[in-house]
């Protein structure tokens, strides 16, 4: 017998892959988990009549000879269905395996590995069919399009690439529903789900450490709960902290959850729940506690963080240093020549004593132009009130003067003086991942 698997625990991009696996070999049976990731039940409730997955159940005493692995490349994962067949993966004759962890290692021995950088798992299988030219019905088009947007977080993880919108806009064209896909992918579908997200609402502790915008919270559940995962998903979305922690204290087997999301790098949640015995990725990671703590937990919690935290990037390690400033009583005629010399639309203005008192641009001194002026000091078409940072503005800071005001530089002011400036460009490059003099 020849099979198709995924891994257990299926998600939505595991189930389309197992969907269009089904057409590139249409003679293999395919295998359902016994495990369902709760994002993927409404998917497999709707579609219960609609899709011929098997039970691993049917393995039991057969002998498989080639296996078409979807998802994964480790054979951890695909461990539930060989123990039906009571033999090793490394025993099957064939093993294609189509996956996209190009982090994780392959352990099964002899697979061929079709694998890929991109952000679906079902994005490489659609690119098999559109290869070999099949055509699709619309329900399995739109189940494997909530795989894509599910993987790709709707297209904007960093892990998307232009091969996912190519597949989803094929997907799109063999009649897939963007209205159907809209209510799969919907985070939280449980009334529990909803009601935890209030709860934990309610009691968000909002720290400010080196910094970082940190959010804390303290819940206490009868049991533990499916699905809380979307819900911390749900929160980051809508609060946009630097980093969530919600602790999680279960009654049941007297235990304790932290769950932890980042946004970026510098608050590695992985280290910070090592600690507690916890693991995970640098933005995601959870811990699990073998004892019931109450809500005085966040605070010992919270002298950790400060203590293992490293500072949020700030305008002084983005900052451009060696900056251009000019007189106050410069005329307009000498500013002029100098912006045109240092090649800059315009420069801090600074006094005698070298403290900033205003900026003047080039189009400051054409106002001046065009009345002639062109000896009056620049202090008299300066603009004064300058926006500024300091030293420890925190990137949030940045990014919120970046983002509401048209401002392209911005001084940075140590005791009135001008130390450095941040641009714009310093900013996107920071975002983009180009970081620069970031200690
Ligand atoms: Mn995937």
């Amino acid at each position: 017998m020849n099979i198709i698997v995924g891994h257990s625990n299926m998600d939505l991009d595991c189930i389309g892959s197992l969907v269009l696996a089904g057409y590139l070999y249409p003679d293999y049976t395919v295998i359902r988990s016994r495990l369902v990731h709760p994002v993927a039940k409404n998917v497999l409730n709707l579609y219960k009549y609609y899709l011929k997955f098997n039970s691993g159940k049917i393995l039991k005493g057969e002998h498989i000879e080639k296996v078409v692995i979807v998802d994964t490349r480790t054979s951890n994962r695909v461990k539930e269905y060989f123990d039906f067949a009571d033999y090793s993966i490394n025993d099957v004759e064939e093993v294609i395996i189509y996956d996209h962890h190009e982090a994780d290692s392959c352990d099964i021995e002899h697979a061929i590995l079709r694998t890929e950088q991109i952000g679906a798992n079902v994005s490489i299988m659609v690119k098999e069919l559109i290869k070999k030219d099949i055509e699709i019905s619309p329900e399995d088009a739109t189940i494997a399009l909530a795989g894509i947007y599910s993987d790709t977080g709707s297209f904007n993880f960093d892990s998307t690439t232009p091969d996912d919108f190519t597949a989803a806009s094929w997907l799109i064209s063999q009649g897939a529903q963007l209205k159907i896909v809209r209510k799969f992918i919907k985070p939280m579908k449980e009334e529990a789900q909803i009601d935890i997200f209030h709860q934990i609402m309610n009691r968000l502790e909002v720290k400010k450490i080196l910094g970082n915008y940190i959010l804390i919270s303290f819940i206490e559940l009868p049991a533990q709960l499916p699905g809380i995962g979307a819900v911390v998903e749900k929160i980051m979305d809508v609060e946009n902290p630097d980093a969530f922690f919600l602790v999680v204290a279960i009654k049941k087997g007297n235990q304790t959850l932290i769950i932890g999301r980042s946004q970026n790098a510098s608050v590695d949640i992985h280290k910070l729940l090592l600690p507690y015995g916890g693991g995970g990725h640098v933005l995601a990671a959870s811990a699990k506690m073998k004892e019931l703590k109450d809500s005085s937990f966040i605070n010992e919690f919270e002298w950790q963080l400060r203590y293992s935290l490293m500072p949020s990037v700030t305008a002084g390690s983005l900052m451009t240093k060696g900056v251009f400033t000019i007189n106050e009583n410069a005329t307009l005629l000498d500013a002029s020549l100098f912006l045109e010399e240092i090649a800059h639309t315009g420069c801090p203005v600074v006094n005698k004593s070298d403290e900033l008192v205003g900026v003047i641009t080039l189009r400051d001194i054409s106002k001046g132009r065009m009345s002639e002026l062109m000896q009056s000091p620049v202090k008299s078409f300066m603009a004064r009130n300058v926006e500024v940072f300091t030293m420890d503005s925190s990137i949030r800071d940045i990014e919120k003067t970046f983002f509401s005001k048209n401002i392209g530089h911005i001084p940075v002011v140590t005791h009135g003086k001008v130390v450095g400036i941040v641009t714009r460009q310093d900013f996107l490059d920071y975002i983009n991942g180009k970081e620069k003099n970031v200690s």
